[in-house]
Parts: C-alpha cells; sequence; structure tokens
C-alpha cells in the first residue's frame, strides 16, 4: 500500500455513500452486485422499506477506503422523513436511473437533485450519474446524449451500468469514492478535514462521518486513527 492516507498499521479511512434514484431502478441490486460480485441476481429483493447499509473496501489511486454505502427505497412515503439522515455527514451519492425508463430519468431533475439541494450541502458532496440496466439495450428509452446533456447541467460524470451482467458496477463505485477520497485529501492537506477513521474521530476537521460502520451508534472504540 503507498497511499497517505493507509500507510503503516492505519485503517483506510471510511466515507459514506447513498443510493439515490426512483424504486425499481436498480440500486439494491448494484449495491448487492458489488459486495457480492460472484452472486447471481437476486429475483426475490424487495423493495427496501427503510434504511440500510453496506460497506466495501474498495482501490482509489491513493490506496484503499472503506465505502458505506446506504441504501433505501424509492418510495416518496419513506423518503421525505428519512432523507435528512440518509444525507447526513455523506461524501457521496450515485443517482440511478433505469436507462429502459424514461421516467426514472425524469426524476433525477424533478425530484431527486432537489432533494439532495435541500438535505446535503452540495459543495462538499461528489456525485456519479449511473444509468443502470444496459443489458436491456432493445429496450432503452433514455439515450446515451440525453444523460450527457444532464450531466454537463450539474457537473457530474457518467456511467452506464448493469447489475445483472455486472459490467461497470464496481467501475462506478471505485469512480465515485476516488473522487470523495481526493476531495478529502485536498481538504485535509488545506487543514479544512474531510477523512473520517474508523473510530469515529477525524483526521484534522470537524465534517467527517461519526457513525460506527456495524451499528450506525456513535463509535466507543479509541484504537490508534492512522489519519
Ligand atoms: P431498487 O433497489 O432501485 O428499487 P432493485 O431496484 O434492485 O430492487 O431492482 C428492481 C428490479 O430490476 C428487480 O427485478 C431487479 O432484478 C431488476 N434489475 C436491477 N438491475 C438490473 C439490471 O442491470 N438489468 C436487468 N435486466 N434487471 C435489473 P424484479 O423482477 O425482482 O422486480
Ligand atoms: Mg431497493
Amino acid at each position: 500500500m503507498s497511499s497517505r492516507a493507509t500507510s503503516a498499521g492505519a485503517k483506510p479511512p471510511l466515507y459514506k455513500i447513498v443510493m439515490l434514484g426512483d424504486s425499481g431502478v436498480g440500486k439494491t441490486s448494484l449495491v448487492a452486485r458489488l459486495t457480492n460480485p460472484d452472486r447471481p441476481m437476486n429475483h426475490q429483493i424487495g423493495a427496501t422499506m427503510g434504511i440500510e447499509f453496506d460497506t466495501q473496501m474498495l482501490d482509489t489511486e491513493h490506496g484503499k477506503v472503506k465505502a458505506q454505502i446506504w441504501d433505501t427505497a424509492g418510495q416518496e412515503r419513506f423518503a421525505r422523513v428519512l432523507l435528512p439522515t440518509y444525507f447526513r455527514k455523506a461524501k457521496g451519492v450515485i443517482l440511478v436511473y433505469d436507462i429502459t425508463n424514461a421516467k426514472s430519468f425524469e426524476s433525477l431533475s424533478e425530484r431527486w437533485m432537489t432533494q439532495l439541494n435541500d438535505h446535503a450541502s452540495s459543495d462538499d458532496l461528489a456525485k456519479l450519474l449511473v444509468g443502470n440496466k444496459c443489458d436491456l439495450e432493445s429496450s432503452r428509452e433514455v439515450s446515451r446524449e440525453k444523460a450527457e446533456q444532464f450531466c454537463i447541467e450539474y457537473g457530474m460524470n457518467m456511467l452506464e451500468t448493469s447489475a445483472k451482467s455486472g459490467e461497470n458496477v464496481l467501475k462506478a463505485f471505485e469512480e465515485l469514492i476516488g473522487i470523495v477520497h481526493n476531495k478529502a485529501l485536498a481538504a485535509s492537506s488545506k487543514g479544512k478535514g474531510g477523512i473520517t477513521c474508523h473510530n469515529g474521530t477525524e483526521g484534522s476537521g470537524p465534517n467527517g462521518f461519526q457513525l460506527d460502520e456495524k451499528d450506525n451508534k456513535p463509535s466507543n472504540d479509541s484504537s490508534a486513527c492512522g489519519c
């Protein structure tokens, strides 16, 4: 390991990232594909009824980092109540639409970007647009050009993925976490803080994510922080 953040016995930094997008676009399937890459897609996955998260170690150009990936139901009924908690201390967001469902793409600008701006400090937040279900090319309703236009408008990159085949799934999470980590390193070197350690303390500032990765409670672990 060669990075500054993961040198000499230090635990890798932990970043919270959140999945956003309409119900049915494949958010849960993308997370499952990332965390269990060899498992065939589970067609029994039900609509998520609250908030849940999973963690995954990912590579960046500056070494390994840990992503804590939050996933929620797309239903507005739940989302409205849960959004403040959902976005709290998030460092990155994956905005997901279904390339075979034009409505899911329109929801991004009509609903999800607004909620993002209302509940998250967007200066701080890295964003990636993901067009999922690219294995269903013959049913495509959203052109790449349209998605690219959205990216220009909102200032983010995009990838098309398939949770079914696995195409670009790892790449998408790695791309986002790479942006998040670079931002944190830049903030840290300016003395603003941004890298968060597993014990809930932070390298040099107040903006980190302070929940324990396992149980979502403040951590009591007082092990050494290597940030
Ligand atoms: P959500 O978490 O955004 O609500 P899910 O979406 O992950 O629950 O997925 C919704 C449905 O889309 C599921 O089908 C799932 O199998 C399917 N799906 C997810 N990603 C892909 C993909 O990349 N390609 C294809 N072809 N299907 C996908 P069911 O039938 O269980 O509703
Ligand atoms: Mg889900």
